[in-house]
């Protein structure tokens, strides 16, 4: 097996993307990080669809950050720096009297460009918000999958009831049907693959437990997209490995002629993000074939290692092009950038 850390040539215009060239969703709000974003083609554009984390302009002696209210309504929370309740350490987290808040709030921006370089938003499309009880700290991470004309939106749900998986779809990117959560929480990073298999529709997603289990990649499989069921769990950490505390899928397998080819996230408990690979069963895709021993990318630039949270290579979403697999994702949870790899050169650290 090949071991190379760094299958991926990354686009020399990187980052392609920066919080500057976005405006913030409202008046009063400031974007903090660009990140993750979901990848699609519509009407022969490459398609991102963003995920906008915003909050308030910082004050010295205070943290603020936006919530939704029960009434729909952004509310901004503001908690002095001094207040011995208040637990800060993780810049994307805060802990006060004992309840988790997220410090900004995200949303979801389509953008389209001609090249994939150079993305600008659309007039005719609109944005995407949280706007419910299971929504209230936003909405994140979104896998775009398509089937047929319909484009079928899972992200990550976010509020006090916890993490979930809610699924929207759309034909225009402007008017999104909402089919609610799909997977409660704990649960995210699940990505829908874009044909049936045997006369049925599979996701990987990934629940998580902090006691006995982990933060593990599960598949399952569903008649409509909507009720899901026959849970497996098909990848768990590894010990002193890249993805030693946690994994979650990227966005839909890739169909090649070893098997499913699915790009994952692989993290340790220091939180260094880097990318691996699985190989699924073309007829069965919850039979692991192979699975990478190393990571196919880590973070190595710059703007990879240093940023709101540094040290993260985040993909969810990427395009195929015979056999140039180009995927698009957040670095440090900052920036959005891109990258090329050969899935021949993919297929090959998997031994195949
Ligand atoms: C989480 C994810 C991402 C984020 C990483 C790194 O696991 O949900 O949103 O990019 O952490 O912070």
């Amino acid at each position: 097996m090949n071991d190379a850390k760094n299958l991926f040539t990354r686009f020399p215009q990187n980052p392609i993307l920066t919080p500057l060239d976005i405006h913030p969703s409202m008046e009063g709000l400031q974007i903090e990080c660009l990140l993750n974003p979901g990848v699609f083609r519509y009407k022969n554009k490459t398609g991102l669809l963003l995920r906008v984390a915003e909050r308030p302009l910082q004050k010295e002696d205070s943290i603020s950050f936006p919530i939704l209210n029960s009434a729909n309504k952004m509310e901004i929370i503001e908690i002095a720096k001094s207040d011995p309740a208040l637990n800060m350490e993780d810049p994307r987290v805060i802990t006060y009297r004992g309840d988790d808040y997220l410090t900004t709030i995200s949303h979801l921006c389509p953008v389209f460009s001609d090249d994939g370089i150079h993305f600008s938003m659309m007039e005719s499309t609109s944005r995407l918000f949280g706007n419910d009880g299971y929504s209230s700290f936003g909405i994140e991470d979104c896998r775009v999958t398509q089937i047929g004309d319909e484009y079928f939106l899972t992200y990550t749900s976010v509020s006090p009831n916890g993490v979930g998986v809610g699924l929207k779809r759309t034909k225009d990117w402007r008017h999104y049907i909402d089919s609610g959560l799909i997977f409660p929480p704990h649960n995210k990073d699940c990505a829908i693959f874009e044909e049936k298999i045997n006369g049925l529709y599979y996701a990987l997603h990934r629940p998580s437990s902090s006691e006995i289990g982990g933060n593990y990649i599960w598949i399952a499989e569903s008649p409509d997209l909507i009720h899901w069921g026959n849970h497996k769990c098909i990848a768990r950490t590894r010990a002193g490995k890249f993805d030693s505390a946690r994994l979650g899928a990227g966005c839909a397998p890739v169909k090649t002629e070893k098997g499913w080819l699915a790009i994952y996230h692989g993290a340790t408990k220091e939180n260094r993000y880097c990318l691996g690979a699985l190989l699924l069963d073309i007829n069965d895709p919850s039979v692991v074939i192979a699975r990478s021993e190393h990571p196919i990318m880590e973070p190595e630039t710059t703007y990879e290692k240093q940023g709101f949270f540094g040290e993260v290579i985040f993909t969810n979403g990427q395009l195929v092009n015979e056999d140039e697999l180009v995927i698009y994702y957040g670095a440090a949870d900052s920036v959005i950038c891109g990258a090329r790899a050969s899935i021949t050169s993919i297929l090959q650290t998997l031994g195949f």
